[in-house]
């Protein structure tokens, strides 16, 4: 019975044909030169791997021969240098991570050619090779990454719960470490580096001094060592008044040299026993989080601070943008911009190694936002920050596919260049928040594996299309039979629409449920800070509906670049899915459609329900293709989805019809 543990490593036996075709393939495997921690990890993965396709791997072998499965760099096979080499070109194109696969001739022998210049190179390419085979991909593909950073953020606490986790508690057992190292981080490892993630931060960004004492040095010096061979390098969340909680400096502000000093001892002590450790991020002065602006410095100060400690080892600061202040500054401001009005300013001032983490959006991880306006507006190196933990999105309970999302944000113009520039081309780098726990399955729900490797593929290659890395996934999980990859995909594309519509149709946003934000609560207007309540995001009152963030309200558009800000501040060129975030309506606001904005958008609910409960449908039509286990868990999870949806639905429309006074639209019937 299928638990889910295997990920999409499940390298399940492949049908006959198949396999007499990749045993042509491989039959052998050769690696000149020495092995290396990564060569043995791309060797074991290939005897797993094909063990499991083809029911017996290949022996390993010393001479290429034909039909041998060739692992090779430069280094290891100098002919693939030699002028008269057909892929010196293109190899020297691929960088250090980039691999590329082949059916080629080597030394006079026909041979499948894995070649990277790299052994992390080569690790990557293997896993590719293995992916094409559990997909009946083609095996012909030269792939480099375009981004250097592809990280994973863990916001795991050290007493193991995790914020915004919902599968479990956290992997790492700190208590246990560093002696004992669990086998689940290897295969983490194996699960990442098969993405091409290759760092990670262990711990939350809410972060607590201890991180940084020895023994938790040492633990994450443990982990490091696990995940090195697999090229992930580990980062730490740093808590700007580390060195004063621990009472080893008087202050925490950034331009005492006694602080300065502790972080320069701090890093050196760090890099003696980790001595490939990424850097730090850093989330400061947000959210009760100390920082330096305590000490009136600004955000640049203390980036840089930290960045000058880690600079001598080729460390990194990522500094969040996350940054709205839960008491005094800011009140009455929209908090959209404060990302933006606090650091566009600073642009110019950072040091070169630090980056700042910016979320997607400006509010907070929404079913739906337009992307954050930080993105094209700096020259100081910009980060992605994705949240796989679906916070807002239904936890792991609610089916939500978010390469669409990924995709939808990736591939917006920011209109920051002439001709155009989407937020990808404006990123040095990719984090995403984990959804990884300590549950069986990892992520809570099958299908939320698929937000990891959708998070993974994206990292690694921006351009990719969530459809095609749905059907990848869906392959490598569920077996390669279109009877199953098909309909599983269209119920992933389907899905994340599905919960926009049910819970924050058109431009809504930030109406869940307090602190757990998880189920509707468009009523609350009590809460102590005016930018936490519901009611201050939908505005929702008898005379219509939306935050006004154009010129005529917050003018949160004109952080935007000018044809963009152009055309969103007219509600007939903002396209419908942002109306409400950028515009403030009257109900009976005339839409495309011809409805009125009232009837749209209880049209809109109704199809999230719709869709919520035709999703479950489908996947009940897949049960005689889907083993038993994981087709009950997921059945299980989509009928509380559909009663999410339709709690959504009604508690929405009843709560906004009680502002609205409206009756509702002929052929709506009241909800039951
Ligand atoms: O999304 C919000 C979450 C907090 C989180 C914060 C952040 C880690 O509700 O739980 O804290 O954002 O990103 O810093």
């Amino acid at each position: 019975n299928e638990d889910g543990y295997d990920l999409w490593l499940r390298y399940r036996p492949l049908d006959k044909s198949a396999q007499a075709s990749v045993q042509a393939q491989a039959r052998s495997i050769v690696l000149p030169g020495a092995a290396t921690p990564t060569t043995q990890a791309a060797l074991d993965e290939l005897q797993k791997g094909l063990g499991g396709l083809l029911g017996r791997a290949p022996a390993p072998a010393t001479r290429i021969a034909d039909g041998a499965l060739l692992l090779a760099t430069p280094a290891r096979l100098p002919e693939l240098n030699s002028n008269a080499s057909p892929l010196r070109a293109e190899l020297a194109a691929l960088g250090n991570e980039g691999y590329l696969l082949r059916q080629t001739r080597v030394q006079g022998y026909n041979v499948t050619l894995i070649a990277a210049n790299s052994d992390i190179g080569l690790l990557y390419g293997t896993y590719a090779w293995l992916r094409d085979i559990g997909t009946g991909a083609k095996l012909e593909a030269s792939s480099a990454p375009t981004l250097q950073l592809r990280l994973l953020n863990h916001w795991d606490n050290l007493n193991r719960t995790v914020e915004r986790g919902y599968s479990g508690q956290s992997i790492w057992d700190w208590w246990a470490l560093p002696d004992i190292k669990d086998q689940r981080y290897t295969d983490y490892a194996r699960a990442n580096a098969s993405l091409g993630i290759n760092g990670t931060v262990l711990n939350n960004v809410n972060s607590k001094p201890e991180v940084l004492t020895a023994p938790f040095i040492a633990k994450a010096a443990a982990i490091a060592d696990v995940l090195r061979p697999y090229g992930i390098k580990v980062y730490l969340s740093a808590r700007w008044s580390t060195p004063l909680e621990l009472k080893e400096t008087s202050t925490a502000d950034p331009l005492s040299p006694e602080v300065q000093a502790w972080w320069k001892r701090k890093a050196d002590e760090i890099y003696k026993t980790i001595p490939d450790f990424g850097g730090f991020v850093v989330k400061a002065n947000s959210e009760g989080q100390p920082g330096p602006q305590d000490y009136h410095r600004t955000h640049a100060d203390g980036a840089n601070m930290l960045a000058a400690a880690l600079a001598p080892h080729k460390g990194i600061v990522m500094w969040r943008a996350f940054v709205y202040a839960p008491k005094g500054t800011h009140i009455g401001e929209d908090r959209a911009k404060q990302g933006f009005d606090e650091f566009k300013p600073l642009d110019g001032q950072f040091a070169p190694n630090v980056l700042v983490q910016v979320k997607n959006g400006a509010i907070d991880f929404q079913p739906r936002e337009p992307f954050h306006p930080l993105f094209g507006a700096l020259k100081t190196p910009v980060m992605m920050e994705f949240q796989i933990t679906k916070e807002y999105l239904g936890f792991s309970t609610d089916m939500a596919y978010l390469g669409t999302m990924f995709e939808e944000t990736l591939q917006a113009d920011t209109m920051t260049a002439a001709g155009g520039r989407t937020v990808a081309k404006t990123l040095s780098g990719i984090a995403g928040v984990s959804n990884i726990g300590t549950d069986r399955n990892w992520a809570g729900s099958h299908f939320d594996q698929a937000n990891w490797y959708a998070f993974g593929r994206m990292a690694w290659n921006q351009q990719a299309k969530a459809k095609d890395v749905a059907a990848e996934w869906a392959a490598l999980t569920f077996g390669a039979d279109q009877r199953v990859v098909a309909p599983i995909v269209k119920m992933m594309m389907e899905s994340r629409e599905t919960v926009v519509n049910y819970m924050t149709p058109l431009g809504l946003h930030h109406i869940m449920g307090t602190g757990h934000h998880h189920g509707p609560a468009p009523w609350v207007d009590n809460l102590e800070r005016p930018d936490w309540n519901p009611v201050y995001y939908h505005r929702a009152g008898r005379d219509g509906i939306g935050f006004d963030r154009t010129a005529k309200g917050s003018n949160a558009l004109a952080q935007y670049a000018p044809e963009f800000a152009r055309q969103y501040s007219d509600p007939k060129t903002t396209p419908e899915q942002f109306l409400l975030w950028f515009h403030h309506l009257p109900w009976d606001y005339k839409m495309r459609s011809g409805r009125t904005l009232w009837a749209e958008l209880l049209a809109h609910y109704d199809k999230g329900l719709a869709d919520a409960r035709s999703l479950h449908d489908q996947w009940v039509a897949l049960k005689p293709l889907i083993d038993a286990r994981r087709y009950t868990e997921e059945e299980q999870r989509l009928t509380r989805q559909m009663a999410n949806a339709l709690l959504w639905r009604d508690a929405c429309i009843a709560y906004f019809q009680s502002v609205s006074g409206l009756p509702l639209p002929a052929g709506v019937k009241a909800p039951a």
